[in-house]
């Protein structure tokens, strides 16, 4: 995976790679150790203390104790301001503009937490992808020539081979297609390595998944989806923030939030006059 570095680097390359290359791309030291400690010891708090929440694409290798072997929190906006500044940063902001429209939303932050003896994922796209076994849902033509998420990684722990690092399978993305059993996935994935503070960006139609933590320590990474303007987000940010939060809020976060496109409405009862278009 090619390594950019955040402070100065050269947006076309970048989308570049996420839509030609591997599909992924790395930002080494993206985040200072402060802030990553702060986000850390809220998640773990929570994920120890809380029952446990919907997940994805989990194995159970038939034993469904292994289930909370992997954790989430979600919706870690309303968890503390420390995850507002993550969901922007500057980075981050430059390729998504780019890459996703310089409208482009967040459609779920959350967190990933596998305990030692957390044994992975299925490979898979992520949402809108994430159902993409079920094609005929999808629009006729669906494919890879333009982007409609891109994901972002933040590790919080060393993300290592033996700890369960996200593999991927670079290229990926370009086929449009979904994995199958029969794909020699794990023969041919490569991992998303990393240390604290390392940020990763990928175009969520490549085929990834976590991994078995083999190690005897925890791994947990902030999974951030961002989306085009126009497609509906996954996680329900909304319902979870309150007004005090969204009064405060910076037009980043807004934006993020879905609040500059604020459809569907009701036009049925508006006042009459025009809008859209380029002015006849
Ligand atoms: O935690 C990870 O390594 C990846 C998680 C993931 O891909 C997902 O939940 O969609
Ligand atoms: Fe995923």
């Amino acid at each position: 995976m090619r390594d950019f570095d955040w402070r100065d680097f050269d947006v076309e390359d970048a989308v570049a790679e996420l839509m030609d290359g591997e599909g992924a791309i790395r930002f080494p030291g993206a985040f200072p150790d402060e802030t990553i400690r702060e986000a850390r010891e809220i998640i773990m708090t929570i994920s120890d203390r809380e029952p446990p929440k919907l997940t994805h694409f989990q194995r159970t290798n038939g034993d469904e104790s292994l289930l909370n072997r992997q954790r989430r929190v979600w919706n870690l906006l309303n968890k503390g301001a420390v995850f507002s500044r993550i969901a922007q940063h500057p980075a981050a902001v430059a390729v998504l503009r780019r890459f996703l429209g310089e409208e482009f939303i967040m459609g779920s932050i959350c967190a990933s937490r596998l305990l030692p003896g957390s044994p992975g994922q299925e490979p898979h796209l992520d949402y809108p992808y994430w159902d993409f076994h079920r094609q005929a849902t999808f629009p006729m033509r669906t494919n890879a020539s333009f982007p409609l998420n891109a994901q972002a990684t933040i590790m919080l722990d060393p993300f290592t081979e033996e700890s369960g690092a996200t593999a991927y399978l670079p290229g990926s993305q370009k086929s449009m297609r979904y994995p199958t059993r029969d794909d020699p996935f794990f023969d041919r994935c490569a991992r998303m390595l990393g240390e604290p503070g390392d940020m990763v960006i990928f175009f969520g139609a490549t085929w990834h998944c976590a991994m078995p933590n083999q190690s005897q320590a925890d791994r947990t990474g902030i999974l951030i989806e961002y989306l085009p303007k126009f497609v509906k987000p996954v996680e329900d940010l909304l319902s979870g923030l309150d007004q005090e939060f969204l009064d405060n809020a910076d037009p980043m976060i807004r934006q993020l939030l879905g609040l500059n496109c604020p459809y569907p409405q009701i036009f049925d009862k508006s006042q009459g006059g025009t809008e859209q278009g380029i002015g006849y």
